[in-house]
């Protein structure tokens, strides 16, 4: 399956992008096996957040596997690595907050729809943007993505989603909630950020590839595997383990 594993490429020393894809990629691995085992210990309420975000960072692995490989090859990655990755996984990160509402209180799938079509309007703008497909400059489709995410954040902090987040009588589940939305705004500012300062800072050609693939890492690193940690930590508390 990986020719990828016994490519003749190796890790170039002072290549710092390279070694945040190498450490990205382990931990994405790790936490995947980490999760599905904790999977067992919860109680059944709480085992499909567990496969969820087991499934976010296995999704990732796989592909950090690919972006790795091509980024020490080439010294760039194909965007569309990115957004593939992005498609799969932000959804799956979305629905958290559905499958946790759900576990404590009566939940429509519409809360889940609004929330994936914001995501949807975030990652496909964004993707038209960075491969300069039919939009002439970055900066249009960077707004409207901008504005799907703006979306999520009302969902999330005063609209229905935040409504029904009032009925949750648990003070882990109440503060899981809180963490995760917060994730959502600060953790999640990091790609648009990383977004402004490859394409919009200045002249055309000014694209710089390292930096902005060190700042998706990074900001992977935190919005899949500490996420993940939080619900795990949440799961672990709702489940009496000590
Ligand atoms: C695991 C991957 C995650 C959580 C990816 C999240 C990506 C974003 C929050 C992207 C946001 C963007 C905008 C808000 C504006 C348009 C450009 C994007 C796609 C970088």
């Amino acid at each position: 399956m990986f020719t990828l594993l016994s490519s003749s490429v190796n890790l170039a020393s002072g290549d710092w992008v390279g070694a945040s894809f190498w450490l990205v990629s382990i931990a994405l691995l790790a936490s995947t096996v980490f999760f599905f085992l904790e999977r067992d210990s919860v109680d059944p309420k709480w085992k499909l957040s567990l496969t969820v975000s087991g499934l976010v960072t296995g999704v990732a692995w796989f592909h950090y596997m690919y972006m790795r490989d091509v980024w020490v090859t080439t010294g760039a990655t194909p965007t569309e690595y990115r957004y593939i990755d992005w498609l799969i996984t932000v959804p799956l990160l979305i629905i958290e907050f559905y499958i946790i509402l759900r576990a404590v209180t009566d939940t429509p799938s519409r809360v889940f729809v609004k929330l994936l079509v914001g995501s949807l309007v975030m990652l496909i703008f964004g993707y038209l943007g960075e491969s300069g497909l039919v939009f002439g400059d970055p900066l249009v489709p960077f707004i409207i993505g901008m504005l799907g995410w703006i979306y999520i954040i009302y969902e999330i902090y005063a609209g229905e989603t935040s409504g029904l987040s009032k009925s949750i009588s648990s003070d882990s589940v109440k503060s899981a909630y809180k963490t995760m939305r917060n994730i959502v705004v600060f953790g999640w500012a990091i790609y648009p950020i990383g977004y402004y300062l490859a394409y919009l800072t200045g002249s055309e050609g000014s694209y710089n590839g390292a930096t902005l693939n060190g700042i998706y890492n990074l900001a992977d690193f935190l919005n899949k595997i500490f996420f993940g940690l939080v619900i795990w930590s949440l799961a672990r508390k709702e489940s009496n383990i000590k």
